[in-house]
């Protein structure tokens, strides 16, 4: 039977034929197809599957009795098809549950299948570079460095390919890269080298996110996960924290800040560094960044001549002296649960204090590569 009919008339009635003038009393009786059991073949029989981000999985459903029935193709609670065959083709990578049902008045046909789909991975060649090769974004906090070759685009770029250095400002300045290709998470092991200038004494950690390119479009347009380091629990974390910088006047002047927490302060201004210290990229008279803040306390200023800054055990980075090695399995999902990344195509690192240490000025991290360990 034609499937547009079926959907128009889900309770076509047969009446088979009577040989009027012979047999009119004893006709057969109406047979309700809308009331006999759908018995469906389905064209995937295997309810366990697994793609990769770009391929296609054609499902089609068809009767082999002569049931009539309507029907469903439900992706998760959201109904995706009322047809007989349905094509799916995931925007993104991870786990989708594809539910089956043919119903009429007898009841209904059911089947659930399980989608696993991975992520498209951009394999390792001769060409392939171990160290980030192109900036995505760089949005510093305001900083004593801002507006310099260091704290500027320009500087920024200088870790393309290779061993460079930028400086981030003060808290929430973050720098995004892409990789040239996927960066596998190596069970057990760690995946990535963010190289800073931290000394034993002295780090100013930036947090690191890491992004899997779920949909397979080549562009940063996916999640950005949280690699969870060991301060992830101490006092003091601060998640979807945000702070609110405004471009001081005159413009060389300490410049004002304001918090989700209702706090403010000031980015202040030291004699070493004259220049206006409010970022000239944004145009704005103000703007506000979230990410998540650490504790202050490893800062010990009670020296003013000798001031230190204790590094965090691990998972930061401009935290240690030599780079601060990362592990992709750390990231976790904005309710803290890992995500268990196949791997990683884009990683940003941002500026994880809020610290005026002084005449040393603000607390800043700052990037002078990054590498995947699999290929150094
Ligand atoms: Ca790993
Ligand atoms: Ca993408
Ligand atoms: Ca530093």
């Amino acid at each position: 039977m034609n499937k547009f009919i079926q959907l128009l008339k889900p309770r076509v009635v047969f009446i088979i034929p009577c040989f009027l003038a012979i047999m009119a009393t004893s006709c057969t009786p109406e047979i309700d197809l809308y009331s006999v059991f759908p018995e469906i073949e389905l064209s995937q029989e295997e309810n366990d599957l697994q793609i990769i981000m770009g391929e296609t999985i054609h499902f089609s459903a068809t009767t082999i009795n002569e049931a009539v029935y309507t029907e469903e193709w439900y992706l998760g609670d959201k109904l995706v098809s009322s047809e007989a065959a349905y094509a799916f083709i995931p925007e993104k990578s991870g786990t989708y549950v594809l539910s089956y049902a043919a119903t009429n008045n007898a009841g209904a046909f059911t089947n659930k299948y399980t989608i696993l789909v991975d992520a498209k991975i951009r394999p390792i060649t001769t060409e392939s570079n171990l160290y980030v090769t192109s900036l995505i974004d760089y949005l510093p906090a305001p900083g004593q460095f801002i507006n310099t070759t260091l704290g500027s685009e320009e500087g920024a770029k200088t870790v393309e390919g290779k061993k460079g250095m930028v400086s981030l400002g003060g808290w929430g300045g973050s720098v995004s890269y892409a990789f040239d290709h996927t960066v596998i998470n190596t069970a057990d092991s760690n995946d990535l080298i963010v190289y800073g200038n931290a000394m034993s004494n002295f780090a100013e950690p930036g947090i690191v996110w890491v992004m899997q390119d779920e949909n397979a479009n080549g562009i940063a347009d996916d999640t950005w996960y949280e690699i969870k380091g060991s301060a992830d629990e101490l006092d003091g974390t601060i998640k979807n924290y945000s702070v609110t910088y405004t471009k001081p006047e005159p413009i060389t002047a300490d410049v004002p800040w304001t918090d989700s927490e209702g706090n403010s302060g000031v980015v202040a201004t030291n004699v070493f560094h004259k220049q206006a210290y409010y970022p000239a990229s944004v145009t704005e008279d103000s703007y506000t960044i979230t990410g998540t803040i650490l504790s202050s306390s490893n800062i010990d200023m009670s020296n003013p001549r000798f001031i230190t800054s204790a590094p965090f055990d691990a998972g930061y980075a401009d935290n240690t002296p030599g780079g601060d090695k990362i592990d992709i399995a750390m990231a976790i999902d904005e309710d803290g649960n890992m995500v268990n990344l196949t791997g990683i195509d884009f990683i940003k690192v941002q500026t994880a204090i809020q610290a005026n240490m002084g005449w040393l000025g603000e607390l800043s991290t700052e990037v002078t590569g990054i590498a995947d360990l699999s290929l150094l």
